[in-house]
C-alpha cells in the first residue's frame, strides 16, 4: 500500500489534480483543476485509491448494505471495492431506459436497506444529492457518502443539510500541504487556491430559513399576502395539510370540508371533475373557508399563453380567479403564462399562484434545469408567484411555500406511476412545507380520523425539522 503521501505524490504525477490557469465550464478562472477519470489509466493507482475509501467508511463505522458509485467516475472505483470486499452493488443509470422496465437503477434494492454512495470528487454535492435521490426513489436509503477529494466548496454542508454525511479521504487544501511540504508547489499557490475557494463556495448560510418557523416567514417583509394568511392559518391551527378534495359532487366535498376543515389549511380542487359545480356551491365552499379557517386552491394547473390562461382562469363556467385564493400553473410555456393569469387582477393582494417545478409522477419530464428556471420565474413575479408544487425544497427563499402532492401513510406507488412518500420523508427530510393529500384520506373508511392523523404526522414533521 502506499501511504498517503506517496498517493498525493502520485495523483500529481499523472495530473489527475493540476494548478496554474483554467477556464471552468461555468466561465470561472481557477487556478486548480482537478480529473480523477484519468485513473482508470492506472489500475494499481485505482486499487490503492478504492482501498482508502473503503478504509474510510470503516473508521466511519458507516452501517450500509450495498454500495453505489456516482457515475461515471466513481464507477470503477465502487466495483473495485464491491469485487474486493464482497459488498453488494448498484448502479445508477445515467438515463433511465426508455425501453422495457425504464429502471433508473441496477441491482438489486433491497427495501429500506442502506446504500453506501461513492465519489471521486465533490464540490457542491449535486451530483452526490442526485445519485441519493434516485436510489431513495427505488427503494433504498442513503445516509452517508464517501468522497475521496473534498473541493471544500460547500459540499459537505449542502449535503448534511440533505442529511447524507459526507466522509473525505483528502480535502483540496490538505492535498496542496503534502504538495507544498514535497516542494512540489509554492506556498503562495495554496493561498491562491484558499482564497479562490472562500470566494466561490456553494453553501449558502441563508438555508438557515430551515429553521425558521412558518410564523417567522409569514413576516418576512417580501412575502406575499395570500402567503402570509396561509403562514399564519399553520402556525394558529398547528396544520400543514391541503386536502386534495377530489370527489365528484359537491355535497360530499362540502361534507368533507365541514368535517376535517379544523384540521387543514387549505382545500385543494378540480373544478373540472365536478359534475354539479355551480355558483351557489362554490359560495357555500367559501363560507366554509372562513368558518373553518383555511384556503381555497384550485390546481388547475394552466399551461397555455398568457393570453388564453388570461380567459381560462378569469371566464368560462368557473371563474376561477372569483373565488380561488390560489392557484397553479406550469412554468413550461415561459414567464408569459404569469403575466398572462395576474394581469386579470384587479387587486393582487388576494389572489396567488403556484408554480409546477416538479411533479410527483414517476417518468415526468422535469429536470434539474427545468426546476431551476422555474424557480428563477417565480422570484421573478413575486406579486404573485408564492411558492411550489414540487418533491422536495426547491427555493431558499423563505417567503417561497413548497407543496408536495403524492402522500400517504406509507410509501408506495398507484397504478398510475403516482409514487406516495410520508410526511416525515416530505416535510423533514426534503424540506417541503405542505403536505397534499388526496386518496390517503379519501379512500380511508374513517375520513376524518385519518385526516387528523395526517395534520398530526405532517405538523409532527415540521417540528422535528
Ligand atoms: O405532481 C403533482 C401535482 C399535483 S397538484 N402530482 C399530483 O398528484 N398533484 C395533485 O395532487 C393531483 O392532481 C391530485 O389532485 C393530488 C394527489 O392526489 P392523491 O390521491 O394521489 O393523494
Amino acid at each position: 500500500m502506499l501511504s498517503r503521501e506517496e498517493l498525493v505524490l502520485r495523483l500529481f504525477e499523472i495530473e489527475a489534480v493540476k494548478f496554474g490557469s483554467f477556464t471552468l465550464k461555468s466561465g470561472i478562472v481557477s487556478p486548480v483543476y482537478v480529473d480523477l477519470r484519468v485513473m482508470i489509466s492506472y489500475p494499481s493507482l485505482l486499487k490503492e485509491v478504492s482501498e482508502l475509501l473503503w478504509k474510510k467508511a470503516e473508521e466511519a463505522n458507516v452501517q450500509y448494505k450495498s454500495l453505489c458509485g456516482v457515475p461515471y467516475t466513481a464507477l470503477p472505483m465502487a466495483t473495485c471495492i464491491s469485487v474486493d470486499h464482497d459488498i453488494p452493488m448498484l448502479i445508477r443509470r445515467k438515463e433511465a431506459k426508455d425501453y422495457g422496465t425504464k429502471k433508473k437503477v441496477e441491482g438489486n434494492c433491497e427495501k429500506d436497506s442502506v446504500c453506501l454512495i461513492i465519489e471521486d470528487v465533490v464540490t457542491t454535492g449535486s451530483s452526490v444529492y442526485e445519485t441519493a435521490e434516485i436510489l431513495e426513489e427505488a427503494g433504498v436509503r442513503v445516509t452517508d457518502a464517501i468522497v475521496l477529494l473534498d473541493r471544500e466548496q460547500g459540499g459537505k454542508a449542502n449535503l448534511c443539510n440533505k442529511n447524507i454525511t459526507l466522509h473525505s479521504v483528502f480535502t483540496l487544501t490538505g492535498v496542496m500541504k503534502i504538495l507544498v511540504e514535497k516542494e512540489k508547489i509554492k506556498p503562495n499557490q495554496l493561498q491562491e487556491v484558499k482564497s479562490f475557494l472562500a470566494k466561490n463556495n456553494s453553501f449558502k448560510p441563508s438555508t438557515i430559513h430551515r429553521s425558521l418557523s412558518f410564523r417567522e416567514r409569514g413576516m418576512q417583509k417580501q412575502t406575499h399576502p395570500v402567503a402570509r394568511r396561509l403562514f399564519d392559518i399553520m402556525e394558529q391551527k398547528q396544520t400543514n395539510l391541503c386536502f386534495s378534495a377530489d370527489v365528484d359532487n359537491f355535497a360530499e366535498l362540502l361534507e368533507l370540508a365541514d368535517k376535517i376543515g379544523q384540521y387543514i389549511c387549505c382545500i385543494k380542487t378540480h373544478v373540472d371533475i365536478m359534475e354539479d359545480f355551480s355558483a351557489q356551491n362554490i359560495k357555500s365552499l367559501k363560507e366554509l373557508s372562513v368558518r373553518h379557517n383555511f384556503l381555497i386552491f384550485e390546481d388547475r394547473k394552466f399551461a397555455d399563453i398568457g393570453n388564453t390562461v388570461r380567459s381560462q382562469y378569469t371566464g368560462g363556467i368557473y371563474k376561477i380567479s372569483d373565488w380561488c385564493d390560489i392557484t397553479n400553473a406550469h412554468s413550461l410555456p415561459g414567464p408569459g403564462i404569469v403575466s398572462g393569469l395576474k394581469s386579470s387582477l384587479d387587486d393582487k393582494s388576494t389572489r396567488a399562484c403556484l408554480l409546477i417545478a416538479e411533479m410527483s409522477s414517476q417518468g415526468n419530464l422535469a429536470d434539474s434545469k427545468y426546476k431551476q428556471s422555474t424557480v428563477e420565474m417565480a422570484s421573478e413575479h413575486g406579486d404573485f408567484v408564492i411558492g411550489f408544487i414540487c418533491t422536495s425544497k426547491v427555493s431558499e427563499n423563505p417567503s417561497h411555500i413548497h407543496f408536495t402532492p403524492g402522500v400517504k401513510l406509507i410509501n408506495g406507488v398507484d397504478g398510475f406511476g403516482q409514487k406516495y412518500l410520508t410526511p416525515d420523508e416530505v416535510i423533514r427530510r426534503r424540506g417541503s412545507d405542505v403536505i397534499i393529500v388526496g386518496r390517503g384520506i379519501t379512500e380511508s373508511a374513517n375520513r376524518i380520523k385519518t385526516a387528523k392523523e395526517f395534520q398530526e404526522a405532517g405538523w409532527m414533521a415540521y417540528n422535528r425539522r
